[in-house]
């Protein structure tokens, strides 16, 4: 409950909702409706009252003239960023109208919903969309641009995605950062991986980019992109050559060892040496100080699986802790996302209505191929309808210059809820006004610790905003449906959602815990959710789904061991993860404030790539490949190389209106997808750079 603190101020507990594995508890500050302060909550376990350079400045946002507070209906052309003002009664009848006359025609698959994770609510992410989608009939959105690649390819080897506490890194003795960059995307894990080397841990970064993450670490390794199966192939080799595995936890829990055991037998510290860039005496090393140190926790996010080949690092990685046992410990194991674990708390399956479905055959439409999926004149129907929610796809999916392409269609209908006019909404012909954090109640499952939070609203909504609950129960009754469940109410729908916990103790301090035991030790004693119970290190199952029995090594096609043809024309290998302190994806680089101290849009070389193509730090450069060309800032890293050669770096998170050519760096990612999961593998793409 919002507490009194002094005469007509109010200090509101509120939960971070931005795709972010953190999380934070904050506190709103409230006088006579306005917010004023907003801070962490000091109480909040894993945030511990800190927030961060991106929402530390929250306030702005919310109180930003940019917002769009009234529904907008467009009066220029796509992309013109012209619209008038509109009332809600007016919008909701202009796109009733527009979908009846869809509905007629095409039937309800040509229209396509694209929401992402703009807020990680449990109601404003996605709840009642569900059913008004399945009401109409709409196609089906599925796969992912971030996450499900990698906790299929975990799960393919231990039977569900659950690994270790992450707070549970304090116990360790040894932490691999593998593909992750800790101090800018999930910084308040920092303290603890701190504590734990105040206790005598040592902290290993695996990057092919030396991060801010790296710069802080006791050892860092920079294999060459895309090559990480081959590093951990070899380092079970050394592993098992020299006798190191915990043969117990093998023999008891485990299945396909013999097999493993003979594939990686080729696998040599000297062979994965050549294809990483990485000596074979530090593989060697890491191999044993892995085997022979405890506990040892191994820890991802996403990065990795941004690549042809992501759910197969998922998929050997996780085999690592197996043949060591140290999944038997605390600071143990391997740790990505726990977002799996909140289904203790949280069900949300009654989201879903099939009494609702029109048409229980729709078809499925892939969130990462947009552009295609715009563009493309064979589907039947083809896309007609397209409504954007928590997103902004422009800027975010891969291959953008196709979705532009898609966007600029006349005879496209899209509706975009927004709590700005992003990239993306510049192309709607409605842009319908979303309400912030702040503005709304929600609850927030997180995926980087085992702490769920209530976010309390704290302020009215600005001007005509709602929150997207609101959104789809005004448009559905816009669209005359008479079913109850398209009207549940945001109550009604939380209460059928959490069981097992104490909703007033979360709503009285803002977050509480999982109802899990203190101890996550999820296979200290094997109970791995596969059939045999055991962790695959090989299975024959597998060839259902076309991979290999054992974790094998494949280079992607666009990677610097990749299609020979292409990199004759592309010879360097971009990078794009995420930069900048600043920036939540692409949510703030809008922002003068953010964007304003990030400065501009960059690429980042070798000082031996730049100078054998005459660019010198400072200098306009085109980076281009057969999708698109960007224009950005030439960087040449330091002698102690940021990127090594045949790699380059283009940050993501700039917006169009912020770069130089409206273009942004998903203009030259490529859209193939993901070995398995259904991901993006935006992280292989080659490029060739010139100077401007
Ligand atoms: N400041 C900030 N924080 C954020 C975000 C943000 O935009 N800004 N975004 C949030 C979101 S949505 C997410 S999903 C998380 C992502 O969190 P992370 O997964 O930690 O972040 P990424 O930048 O995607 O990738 C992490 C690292 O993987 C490396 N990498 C790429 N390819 C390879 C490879 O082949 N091998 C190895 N070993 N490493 C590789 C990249 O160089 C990068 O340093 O961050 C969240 N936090
Ligand atoms: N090249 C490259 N591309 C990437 C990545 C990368 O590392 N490199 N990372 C990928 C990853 S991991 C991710 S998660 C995606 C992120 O892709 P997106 O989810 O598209 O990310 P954002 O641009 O942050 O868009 C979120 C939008 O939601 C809006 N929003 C926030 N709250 C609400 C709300 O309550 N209601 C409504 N209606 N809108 C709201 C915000 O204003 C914002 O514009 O990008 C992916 N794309
Ligand atoms: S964006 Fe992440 S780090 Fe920043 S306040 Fe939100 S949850 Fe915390
Ligand atoms: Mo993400």
């Amino acid at each position: 409950m919002p507490s009194n603190q002094s005469s007509g101020s109010l200090v509101v507990k509120g939960t971070c909702h931005h795709d972010c594995p953190d999380s934070c508890g904050w506190e709103v500050t409230v006088e006579e409706g306005v917010a004023v302060k907003m801070r962490g909550n000091p109480a909040h376990p894993f945030s511990q009252g800190e927030l961060c350079p991106k929402v530390n400045r929250f306030l702005d946002r919310v109180y930003s003239p940019l917002r769009v507070l009234t529904p907008l209906i467009r009066t220029g052309a796509k992309g013109s960023g012209e619209f008038r003002r509109a009332s809600w009664d007016e919008a909701t009848a202009l796109v009733a109208t527009r979908l009846h006359e869809i509905l007629a025609r095409d039937g309800g698959e040509a229209v396509m919903p694209w929401g992402d994770a703009g807020t990680q609510g449990l109601l404003q992410m996605n709840s009642l969309d569900r059913r008004f989608f399945a009401r109409l009939g709409a196609s089906r959105q599925v796969d992912s641009l971030c996450g499900a690649t990698a906790k299929i390819g975990s799960a393919l080897t231990l039977g569900s995605p659950l690994g270790s506490d992450p707070m549970d890194v304090r116990f360790s003795k040894l932490i691999l950062l593998w593909g992750t960059n800790t101090r800018l995307t999930n910084r308040h894990l920092w303290p603890f991986i701190d504590e734990a080397r105040s206790a005598g841990a040592k902290v290993v970064v695996i990057d092919p980019v030396r991060t801010v993450t790296a710069e802080a670490a006791d050892w860092f390794i920079q294999p060459l992109p895309g090559t990480d199966v081959a590093l951990m192939l070899a380092m079970m080799h050394v592993i098992i050559r020299d006798d190191l595995i915990d043969r117990a936890y093998v023999d008891l829990h485990t299945e396909g060892f013999e097999e493993l055991a003979a594939h990686v037998s080729a696998c040599t510290p000297n062979w994965a040496a050549d294809i990483c860039g990485v000596e074979a005496s530090q593989i060697e090393q890491l191999a044993r100080e892995y085997a022979t140190t405890r506990p040892a926790m191994i820890r991802t996010l996403i990065g990795a699986e941004h690549r042809e080949q992501g759910a197969m690092f998922f998929r050997t990685i996780t085999c690592l802790p197996a043949l060591v046992g140290s999944w038997r410990e605390r600071g143990g194991g391997y740790s990505r996302s726990v977002g799996s674990y909140a289904e203790v708390n949280v069900d949300d399956s009654g989201f879903d209505v099939p009494s609702l479905e029109v048409n229980p055959g729709r078809r499925s439409l892939s969130m990462n191929t947009i552009g295609r999926n715009l563009t493309d004149h064979t589907l039947a129907p083809p896309v007609r309808a397209l409504f954007v929610y928590n997103g902004n796809p422009l800027v975010t999916a891969p291959n953008a210059a196709l979705t532009r392409r898609g966007l600029e269609r006349e005879d496209l209908f899209t509706v975009v809820s927004e709590q700005f006019v992003t990239d993306t909404a510049r192309y709607a012909d409605v842009i319908f006004p979303a309400c912030t954090q702040i503005e709304q109640d929600d609850v927030v499952p997180a995926w980087g610790h085992l702490y769920l939070g209530w976010n309390h609203k704290a302020i009215e909504p600005r001007g005509e905003s709602v929150p997207n609950t609101e959104l789809w129960r005004r448009l559905s009754r816009a669209m005359g449906f008479e079913e109850p469940e398209l009207y549940e109410s945001d109550e009604s729908l939380l209460a059928g959602a959490l069981h097992g916990l104490d909703v007033e103790a979360l709503k009285r301090d803002g977050f509480v815990r999982l109802s899990l035991p203190e101890a996550v030790l999820p296979y200290a004693n094997g109970n791995f959710a596969t059939a045999s119970g055991r962790a695959l290190l090989a299975s024959r199952s597998f060839s259902s789904i076309g991979l290999p029995s054992v974790p094998t090594f494949v280079p992607g096609r666009e990677t610097l061991a990749g299609d020979a043809e292409l990199l004759g024309r592309y010879p360097l290998a971009m990078m794009s993860s995420k930069t900048h302190q600043r920036f939540l994806n692409a949510s703030y680089s809008h922002l003068e404030h953010h964007a304003g101290a990030e400065g501009t849009i960059y690429c980042e070389l070798d000082p031996a790539d730049a100078s054998a193509r005459g660019i010198r730090d400072g200098d306009s450069v085109r980076v281009f490949n057969d999708r698109s060309t960007l224009m950005a800032t030439a960087r040449v890293s330091e002698a102690a190389s940021r990127v090594r050669r045949g790699l380059v770096i283009v940050p993501f998170g700039w917006v169009g209106e912020r770069t130089n050519d409206g273009n942004t760096v998903n203009a030259l990612t490529s859209d193939t997808a993901t070995d398995w999961g259904g991901g993006v593998a935006f992280y292989d793409t080659l490029v060739e750079v010139a100077r401007a």
